[in-house]
């Protein structure tokens, strides 16, 4: 958890031009997503690195197309919060989903100042894109989804990317209806010889 006495510390320093950067003073940040689930559905989770409680009435999420208010809810200092994406918009659910292709997604306060950001890419089902480490660090692929718990480091078994679509589809296997159908059947046997053709439902025997 970071401290305000410590922002307002490097704020004082940035204003002097003694530092180049900071950690950033956005009251919470984005620090996972999922794009798809087999249990849960998409979700965004937020997290709130500071030693204050944060409310998100009139906080905003988005993704490329769609924005969702929050009407209640708060994050307590240094809480994460899972906030799932099955476009109900009810409940302190989102009125969009995330795209497995993947997308955008920003948080908002209440005066529609953007205060993250993430640009996720296309993610295989249950595989997340979070921070290392928490609230500041490089988005990457983590091997365990953790919504609403400290993200932790490990990259997905199975690599965590979608399977490519040059897999070989079913459309090329041969169809039954290609056989060829016969319109006449020719037989030749030497005379005194007996044959029965047909399918175990109906056959003819031939006598020559
Ligand atoms: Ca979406
Ligand atoms: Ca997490």
């Amino acid at each position: 958890m970071r401290n305000r006495c410590l922002f307002f510390a490097a704020a004082l320093l940035m204003a002097t031009g003694a530092c180049s950067d900071d950690a950033g003073d956005s009251p919470i940040v984005l620090n996972e997503v999922l794009a798809s689930s087999a249990t849960t559905g998409d979700w965004v989770e937020l997290y709130n690195p500071w030693d204050n409680e944060v409310s998100l009435v009139g906080y905003e999420l988005r993704d490329d197309n769609n924005f969702w208010t929050f009407d209640k809810g708060t994050i307590p200092a240094g809480g994460f919060l899972q906030v799932i994406c099955d476009g109900s918009g009810k409940n302190g659910r989102a009125s969009f989903k995330l795209d497995t292709k993947g997308e955008q997604v920003s948080v908002y306060d209440a005066k529609s100042n953007r205060l993250d950001l993430v640009a996720f890419p296309a993610l295989a089902r249950d595989t997340s894109w979070g921070r290392i480490p928490n609230g500041e660090g490089t988005w990457t692929l983590l091997g365990t989804p953790t919504p609403g718990k400290p993200n932790t480091a490990g990259a997905p078994a199975d690599g965590g990317l979608p399977k490519p679509d040059s897999v070989v589809k079913p459309d090329s296997v041969v169809k039954p209806d290609s056989v060829v159908k016969p319109d006449s059947l020719e037989m030749r046997a030497e005379e005194g010889t007996r044959a029965r053709v047909g399918t175990p439902a109906a056959s003819l025997m031939l006598e020559v």
